[in-house]
């Protein structure tokens, strides 16, 4: 398969799209609850679901909404999950961590890790019912932190599943950075393990796009697992609304009501000796200035990176971009229309 880019770029704009109405609806009021977007992993979305045809099956994470876009699901369906309408994707039960979809073989769960067991499920399925085709795992860099996705990597490497494991790796788990809970190096991991393992720059989609065809041809061929690292950042945090983000563009009007309670807590009497309080403050600090520096820069956006490297006439990108903004605006007017009775009220 050759690259496209113009193609990998409509994909990408639909995903960013797609989820910057979903946001919409979330700051609206329509859609309730913790919202986690993939916002800024457009390129490793895209990047790896473009190898995939329709009998290969996709495990997805928390943030699986823009995977759900890429296998092709039916984007009002989705709206209509995230508002927990009777007719969503899945009956208004799941919401946006639980989108499944049979006909589609993608399935996403909100328990950390899960994705690698899931894959390995269908990577099993795919080697006696489907050969040559494969599974796609995809998690956060935390999820490396998980007994059930290392059991999966082991058992996937032993029976030579035709499985990748994709780690969107942004190095902040909520509000944990992941180095001060990690030990090694991920890629090294994998192949301890027996996983052919690479890392690449998530927010360059071509590169993704080529390492991640290799390692699907190699799945599709019998010659076993592989873990593909792709580092990106999210500007919207790990969810919306996220504070370390909101302070962090905004730290002034953000900490001032935060002052006081802050010092009253550094300098009350009782607690953890001033010292280790002071420390604390110190690490949060720096954690702001580290999420400034890391999550909020320009050149981190794949969609844009693209954009720029795109052979395209300026008229023809015009129209694609108004195209993918039209299908969108129509997906979400159209469940929106149509939203009457939530799950929870049809199952009453
Ligand atoms: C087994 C489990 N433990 C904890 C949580 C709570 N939790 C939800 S998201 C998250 C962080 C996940 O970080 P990462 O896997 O890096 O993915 P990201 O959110 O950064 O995409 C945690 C700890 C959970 N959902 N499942």
């Amino acid at each position: 398969m050759d690259l496209d880019s113009i193609a990998l770029y409509r994909k990408m704009l639909t995903c960013r799209r797609f989820e910057e109405a979903i946001a919409v609806l979330w700051h609206e009021g329509p859609i309730s609850g913790e919202m986690h977007l993939g916002i800024g992993e457009e390129g490793i979305n895209a990047g790896v679901l473009d190898h995939l045809g329709d009998d290969d099956a996709v495990a997805l994470d928390h943030r699986g909404t823009a995977g759900m876009v890429l296998r092709g699901v039916d984007l009002a369906a989705i709206v209509k999950e995230c508002i927990g309408a009777a007719d969503g994707l899945c009956g208004g039960m799941g919401g946006h961590m639980h989108l499944f979809s049979k006909g589609h073989l993608a399935a996403s769960s909100g328990i950390v890790g899960a994705a690698g067991p899931t894959a390995c499920g269908f990577a099993l399925a795919a080697q006696h019912l489907r050969p040559g085709t494969v599974a796609v795992a995809f998690f956060g860099e935390a999820a490396m932190n998980q007994g059930m996705l290392m059991e999966a990597m082991n058992l996937a490497a032993a029976w030579e599943l035709p499985v990748l494991f994709v780690c969107r790796d942004n190095g902040i788990a909520i509000t944990t950075a992941s180095a001060s809970v990690t030990g090694g190096d991920l890629e090294v991991r994998a192949r301890g393990l027996g996983v052919l393992g690479k890392t690449v720059d998530g927010a360059d989609v071509e590169m993704v796009w080529r390492a991640a065809g290799e390692m699907i041809d190699r799945a599709r061929g019998g010659r076993g697992p592989s873990f593909l690292r792709a580092t990106c950042t999210r500007p919207e945090g790990h969810f919306l609304g996220d504070p370390l983000i909101r302070i962090a563009r905004s730290p002034l009007a953000e900490l001032k009501p935060r002052l006081g309670p802050l010092a009253s807590a550094t300098t009350s009497a009782g607690g953890a000796p001033i010292a280790q309080r002071v420390g604390s403050l110190g690490r949060i600090i720096s954690m702001l200035g580290r999420t400034a520096r890391s999550q909020l820069g320009p050149a981190h956006d794949p969609v844009k990176r693209l954009r720029k490297r795109l052979a395209i006439t300026s008229d023809a990108l015009v129209t694609l971009e108004q195209e993918v903004d039209l299908m969108v605006k129509g997906a979400v007017d159209k469940a929106l229309a149509s939203v009457t009775t939530t799950g929870e009220e049809a199952s009453r």
